[in-house]
């Protein structure tokens, strides 16, 4: 079963952020395991080709998700190309920025994506298999981080494709006037509307921490796509524990 049907089918799906250009990276830590990676194009400084190495890099033993800097039709459509297994779309705060999101990743009638002969369908080799099953196999993540989007949530649940929300602590809490305070309570029921909302149209949710104690509320909370640290944060992590330690 592929990523887009264990998230329909509300799987736990546990996975790590990559934000560095090191297909080495990408290729030790899906070694580990992560049933996903969450791989940051929003504030990662990557190229679409830094993208592809590390995607080849993966060789699938992760579900590799791509977010993208901006919505736009050009940008998801090359993500798409490269054989990302999805798109997190940040900043989607209306139903009609969701529908938007939702076309770009289908090929018509269903949407706009453009037909290319890219990595995605074998550069041409498996076009045809590609061109049926892309609509359903790909999956489409919108991501909630501003107040607009919780107060908008109702109607952008509504909309037709949208496989996932996932929330985005940090920005939300921004755009509430609390840049940070991700456990602020009022920031914790604007999620907590989020989560409501899915649950009712049996939307998977997500929820990104920088650690995996940081996480656990919203695990327990019955959200399924779980992101917890990133590649950055355990490299110096490990640099620094053992360099305190070598200093003790
Ligand atoms: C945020 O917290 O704003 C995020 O986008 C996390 O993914
Ligand atoms: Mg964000």
């Amino acid at each position: 079963m592929n990523f887009t049907q264990r998230l329909r089918q509300n799987d736990l799906l546990l996975g790590t952020m990559l934000t560095l250009p090191s297909p080495e990276l990408a290729e030790m830590i899906s070694s580990c395991g992560y049933d996903w990676l969450f791989m940051d194009g929003e504030h990662g400084n990557l190229s679409t080709l830094d993208w592809q190495r590390m995607l080849q890099a993966v060789a699938g033993r992760s579900a590799a998700i791509i977010r993208v800097a901006t919505n736009s039709e050009r940008e998801i459509k090359k993500i798409l190309d490269i054989g990302a297994d999805g798109i997190i779309a940040p900043q989607v705060n209306t139903a009609d920025e969701a529908r938007h999101v939702v076309a770009c990743c289908k090929y018509p009638p269903q949407g706009i994506r453009g037909v290319g002969l890219a990595r995605a369908q074998g550069y041409g080799r498996n076009f045809a298999d590609y061109m049926k099953t892309a609509n359903v196999s790909i999956a489409v993540i919108i991501q909630a981080e501003h107040i607009d989007a919780v107060n908008n949530i109702e109607e952008i649940v509504e909309v037709d494709g949208i496989d996932a929300v996932f929330i985005g602590p940090y920005d939300l809490s921004a755009s509430m006037g609390l840049i940070g305070q991700v456990d602020h309570p009022e920031v914790v029921e604007a999620i907590d509307r989020v989560g409501r909302a899915c649950q009712q149209r049996d939307i998977s949710l997500g929820y990104f921490g920088t650690t995996a104690e940081s996480v656990q509320a919203y695990a327990s909370k019955g959200y399924h796509l779980i992101c917890a640290g990133t590649d950055a944060g355990f490299v110096l992590g490990g640099a620094q524990q053992t360099l305190d330690k070598l200093r003790e």
